[in-house]
């Protein structure tokens, strides 16, 4: 056996005496290196090849073109006609041959599908798929970006017998991304002259839309016309952080994000203008579901409009106004107007925007790098309070853009001349150029946007504290622990030695004792805001789990925290939400919106008319106050049957409107303790005769546990339809007005002798915002931990209405907790 052979044999186990004696010669153990390198390399080439070198990734860019030498067909508009399917051919073709100019698209396109058409004078709508090697994705979306920016004109490319312009393609959507064609929820919908055309969601109102669904509806106008879109009603699951379910509405009919008019989700109350106008004669509107969320979907309404010749104009008057297109409906994308205002050539002018609202998503603040007003040189955006523009001569020009995108409500604007010596006669000027009345100067409540009307004033020493940064503040609100001032100097020299804590009643107490479990201030506050819970000694400050153990923490009842080890404290929380996610914006009024306030009744008297409010606690339970019923000159308010409640009520004279739900009463029980001529115990439960049904406008407001503090300086909306002035009438509109809770001892010098334990102040002692007759046994909504309301109190009575020093008395709710539920079982 020579060598060689040897080096060949595979060295048997048993052969190992050879391998000892003779050994292998150099060159021979050489190419079995060699052999063996050469095999893991090409394996590795052969790994990386099949893994990471030929590795594709899908990509579906959308887009749409322009062919500007052929005509519009009625018959492109119908994808299953042979015009349609002629034309889309053709469009295929050209596409590929466009792609085949771009190195990294053309090898890699598999195909391209045209979904519509429409005029203009043809705009092809399409997708075009590619299978592309990872390496090469970012590439492929940068050309394609490339391609997007040769806008043409002035380049127009000849591709077939095409002349195309503007050919756009962005990367798909990825909230549209599409697992299956699902055609049962694809529509198609055509705009005729004078006619309003309704469509839904799938099984609106009475099935909750399809989960997981991929719903599209594509509405056309004839040419030459644009869009009109309205949702009537709007109820989709709550937008959260993942973007689950959500309706997006575009400005053409590819679904693309540049071109995104608004993304909706969450649900919307029916006075919200939810009306979208387009730039062209299409609309898309897509239904992304991802949830199983039961909600009913929305009902829309579309109808189209002659295209608008211009918007702008010259305004030569002494005062005016002037809007946003389609205001108050959202203004359509893509349109530039100017107006351009001269007054008498002795007067400046200044323009006064009441409503602005021309925000966008997912844009820095500040910079107005989309749709914008232009005014003297200077831009503004996004969504801002009433503000003033002034002219240092008779003339100013407002521009305004709206770009491709995201549209917004707009604006509403008054110009108005006036003497430039004299800019506000009678009244005060912030430095906004605003004016504002003479008394709400160095009242403590800035309400020029600026602070204006706050700054360089003489404070009254008698009822106001002058804070460093010399803003007047009431002297009720020093040491309360609220930094009212800004700057903390209220909050300073609370001669509270070191090492105590100073309650929100002025008392001062060690350190120690706060977060301990035991209500040491008396008012609540070393107990209000603990961040650990512990189980502590009960008492009739501490809140009571249904296992009889006391937690430390107040206010623990439906904060969306388990703070009881049995989860007592979540209990029992079916209260207190809207059922509107969002709210309208009802700008500067006083007018509550349909919806916001849903446990505020109203109660008519026989033949009277509305006489009081009061809240729903419970499908058959009432809270309200006491002297509403009581006998007064011959009437017998007592009894039971005279009155009726009107619940999910928003409007005095739509009483029988859908959505109201009117009741008799079957039991009032006043508190036993009601004193006629004090007011003390102003509190009574209302039974009714049958229980109502939860709705979007009629649900009930959470009560507080017998513990819960609603602390000094909190603000609290109180609602009804009572006068809106001292001697004036009950109003049609629900009213609301945000007060804020008055610390006790300030409450009982105000209104010295006349106010008990049971009552609590709350208002301003400016005066200005207050309850007033027909408001009494209306609900105070606080707004707690978790956006959830509890009923603060009960309007009970005040000397008169909005006067300075003499705010609203309230009933607080508090102290009621355990005989309402003895009483009603809530
Ligand atoms: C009333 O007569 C009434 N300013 C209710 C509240 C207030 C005054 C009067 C508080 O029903």
């Amino acid at each position: 056996m020579n060598g060689f052979e040897e080096g060949l044999e595979f060295l048997p186990v048993n052969n190992t005496k050879k391998v000892e004696k003779g050994g292998l010669r150099p060159w021979v153990v050489l190419a079995i290196v060699l052999a063996i390198f050469l095999l893991s390399l090409t394996a590795g080439l052969l790994v990386w090849h099949f893994q990471y070198r030929d590795v594709r990734v899908q990509k579906v860019f959308n887009g749409y073109l322009r062919i500007t030498n052929e005509n519009f067909l009625d018959a492109y508009e119908n994808p299953n006609s042979t015009e349609f399917a002629e034309l889309a051919i053709k469009v295929k073709e050209a596409l590929k041959l466009l792609y085949s100019e771009i190195p990294v698209l053309g090898p890699y396109h598999k195909e391209s599908t045209v979904t519509a058409f429409s005029e203009g004078s043809i705009i092809a709508y399409y997708w075009s798929e590619f299978s592309i090697p990872s390496h090469l994705a970012e590439e492929a979306e940068r050309a394609m970006a490339k391609e997007r920016a040769i806008r043409l004109p002035p380049r127009t490319r000849t591709l077939h017998s095409f002349v195309l312009t503007s050919v756009v393609a962005f990367p798909t959507d990825p909230r549209t991304v599409q697992t299956t064609q699902d055609n049962r929820c694809r529509f198609a919908l055509h705009a005729r002259w004078g006619e309003i055309t309704r469509f839904s969601t799938p099984g609106f109102p009475d099935s909750p839309y399809p989960a997981f669904a991929r719903c599209q509806w594509t509405l056309r106008g004839d040419a030459n016309s644009v869009l009109g879109l309205t949702f009537r009603s709007f109820d989709v699951a709550a937008c959260d952080s993942r973007g689950n379910d959500r309706v997006i509405v575009y400005d053409t009919l590819s679904p693309v994000e540049p071109r995104t008019v608004v993304q909706l989700c969450g649900s919307y109350p029916p006075s919200y203008n939810l009306t979208f106008l387009s730039s062209q004669n299409v609309l898309l509107v897509t239904l992304i579901t991802n949830t199983e969320r039961r909600h009913p979907g929305f009902e829309a309404l579309f109808f189209q409009l002659p295209k608008m010749s211009s918007c702008g104009g010259y305004l030569r008057e002494a005062r005016g106004t002037f809007n946003s297109p389609y205001y108050p409906g959202h203004y359509p994308p893509n349109i530039n107007c100017t107006w351009d205002i001269e007054v008498p050539s002795n007067r400046n002018v200044k323009v006064s925007f009441k409503v602005f609202y021309l925000w966008e998503p997912n844009l820095p603040v500040g910079k107005c790098l989309k749709d914008f007003v232009e005014v003297n040189g200077e831009k503004y955006c996004g969504e801002k309070p009433q503000f003033v523009v002034t002219s240092k001569s008779n003339r100013i020009t407002v521009h305004f853009h709206s770009d491709q995108s995201y549209t917004d409500t707009g604006f509403l604007a008054e110009y108005m001349s006036y003497d430039s010596s004299d800019p506000c006669p009678g009244k005060f000027m912030c430095n906004t150029g605003r004016c504002i009345g003479n008394a709400l100067r160095c009242d403590g409540w800035a309400d020029c946007a600026d602070y204006s009307d706050e700054l360089n004033c003489q404070c009254n020493a008698t009822y106001q504290f002058t804070c460093k940064n010399k803003f007047c503040k009431p002297l009720y609100w020093v040491c309360d622990t609220v930094n009212d001032c800004g700057d903390n100097s209220d909050e300073l020299d609370c001669s509270c030695p070191a090492k105590t804590f100073r309650c929100g009643n002025g008392r001062c107490i060690p350190e120690s004792q706060r977060c301990d479990g035991k209500n040491n201030c008396g008012d609540g506050s070393d107990e209000a805001t603990c961040s650990s819970v512990a189980v502590v000694t009960c008492t009739k400050h501490t809140y009571r789990c249904q296992n009889g153990l006391c937690v430390s923490k107040s206010n623990p009842e439906c904060d969306g925290k388990k703070d009881c080890s049995d989860g007592s404290d979540e209990k029992n929380c079916d209260c207190g939400l809207r059922a509107f996610s969002r709210q309208s914006r009802v700008v500067g009024g006083k007018d509550a919106d349909e919806g916001e306030w849903p446990w505020q009744v109203s109660l008519h008297a026989l033949g009277q008319g509305h006489l009081c409010g009061a809240s729903l606690i419970s499908p058959s339970w009432m809270v309200s106050a006491a002297h509403c019923f009581a006998d007064d000159r011959g009437f017998k308010y007592s009894d039971h049957t005279m009155w009726k409640a009107f619940l999910g009520l928003h409007d005095q004279s739509k009483r029988s409107a859908s959505g109201v739900q009117e009741r008799g009463l079957k039991r009032i029980i006043s508190h036993p303790s009601f004193n006629d001529f004090t007011f003390d115990y102003d509190i009574a439960l209302l039974e009714l005769e049958r229980p109502v049904e939860y709705s979007s406008t009629v649900r009930p407001i959470c009560l507080p546990d017998s513990s819960h503090v609603f602390p000094s300086g909190k603000a609290i909306w109180v609602t009804g339809w009572g006068h809106t002035y001292e001697g004036g009438s009950v109003v049609l509109i629900l009213q609301k007005g945000e007060i804020r809770v008055i610390n006790q001892t300030t409450c009982e010098k105000l209104m010295p002798q006349q106010i008990t334990p049971r009552m609590m102040c709350v208002g301003y002692l400016s005066g200005g915002v207050d309850a007033c007759q027909g408001d009494s046994g209306g609900p105070l909504s606080s707004v707690e931990e978790d956006g959830r309301i509890f009923q603060a109190g009960v309007v009970s009575w005040g000397e008169g209405c909005a006067q300075k020093d003499k705010p609203g008395v309230y009933t607080r709710l508090p102290l009621f907790r355990d005989w309402i539920k003895e009483q009603t079982g809530v």
